[in-house]
């Protein structure tokens, strides 16, 4: 699973070669874990590259850094200026947007005040994230071992670099016992969410998915979801969802910038409904494809157009 390079990476405040985007050794983020990211896709519209709500991205950066009261160098509007050029210097039509913002190297020890806050941009090729069947086969998944990080422990809604180790464990497990994912439970046995994605079931009808306090990552494709499922008229709710709602659902998907809107068609080898991807499922995944992609109008203005070029980065310090 090589990963495509583009040419340039955004690496504080200028355009370095792909390959010479690195840090130290000794970085505080290499042994604490101490960084916070975003991960936005751009996509390939009629009317060229669109990234995908940018500023929901950024916003949800923004509080991932205060609550590790990381002081960002730069501001949301260069960060977001950063992620638009770097998707326009690549000459890419869809990609991956991954901006991270790293403590970097002073010191070592636990202790991170005094590390320079980094900030980095790439953009990249990236396909799909569960295999290339996944969006119109679904997945297989299962129940992981591991549960969610308990309230007041790791901050779920920080989308910290730290909290993927839990979804490391999760994913490992996973891939090792032969599913495609794994679904978290939080401390009381609640679903939660996947390694890397929100969760939704379809239940009598009715779109039901795990409120924030279920140590879920507050997902931007679930509140685009949440909002698009309501515009169709279906009846949506947050509520703790036990176990056996996840064997007893007529439907289920995952939601995320990755992994987009994905059915999730078994759980723990029970088929979920009959096991094929339901008619719920396929109404939220035309209404968000129809927006990602430009067939449909944005009406929400979801998409941040990518001009074809761009001023000279140098006219920026
Ligand atoms: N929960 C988790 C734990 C999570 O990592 C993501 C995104 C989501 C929910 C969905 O959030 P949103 O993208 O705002 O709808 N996971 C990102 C990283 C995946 C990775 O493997 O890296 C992503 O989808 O970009």
């Amino acid at each position: 699973m090589a990963m495509t390079k583009s040419e340039k990476i955004w690496m504080n405040g200028q355009f370095v070669a792909w390959d010479d985007a690195k840090v130290h050794v000794l970085a505080h983020v290499l042994h604490y874990g101490s960084s916070v990211f975003e991960g936005i896709r751009c996509y390939a519209t009629r009317q060229g590259p669109a990234i995908f709500r940018l500023g929901e991205h950024l916003e949800r950066l923004a509080y991932s850094a205060k609550i590790y009261r990381m002081k960002v160098p730069f501001s949301t509007e260069q960060i977001e200026r950063a992620c638009i050029e770097t998707v326009a210097v690549n000459g890419l039509k869809e990609c991956y947007i991954r901006p991270l913002v790293w403590r970097g190297y002073a010191h070592v020890g636990v202790n991170p005040v005094g590390t320079p806050i980094e900030v980095m941009v790439a953009a990249y090729p990236w396909g799909k994230y569960l295999g290339d069947d996944a969006l119109t086969k679904g997945v297989s998944v299962k129940v992981g071992t591991w549960a969610r990080m308990a309230p007041n422990t790791l901050p779920a809604m920080a989308k910290a670099g730290g909290n993927y180790l839990n979804s490391q464990l999760l994913k490992l497990e996973a891939v090792e016992d032969g599913y495609a994912e794994a679904i978290a439970l939080d401390v009381n046995g609640y679903v939660s969410e996947g390694s890397g994605e929100n969760l939704f079931l379809v239940h009598k009808g009715e779109l039901v998915t795990p409120p924030l306090h279920h140590s879920i990552l507050a997902g931007i494709t679930r509140a685009s979801v949440l909002q698009l499922a309501r515009e169709l008229g279906y009846t949506v709710r947050e509520m703790a969802i036990p176990r056996e709602l996840l064997y007893v659902a007529d439907e289920a998907f995952f939601t995320g910038t990755a992994v987009e809107v994905t059915p999730v068609t078994a759980v723990d080898r029970l088929p979920v409904g009959n096991g094929d991807v339901g008619p719920v499922t396929q109404a939220i995944q035309q209404a968000f494809f129809g927006i990602v992609k430009g067939d449909i109008p944005d009406r929400h203005g979801w998409l941040t157009p990518v001009p074809r070029t761009v001023a000279a980065p140098a006219a920026r310090t």
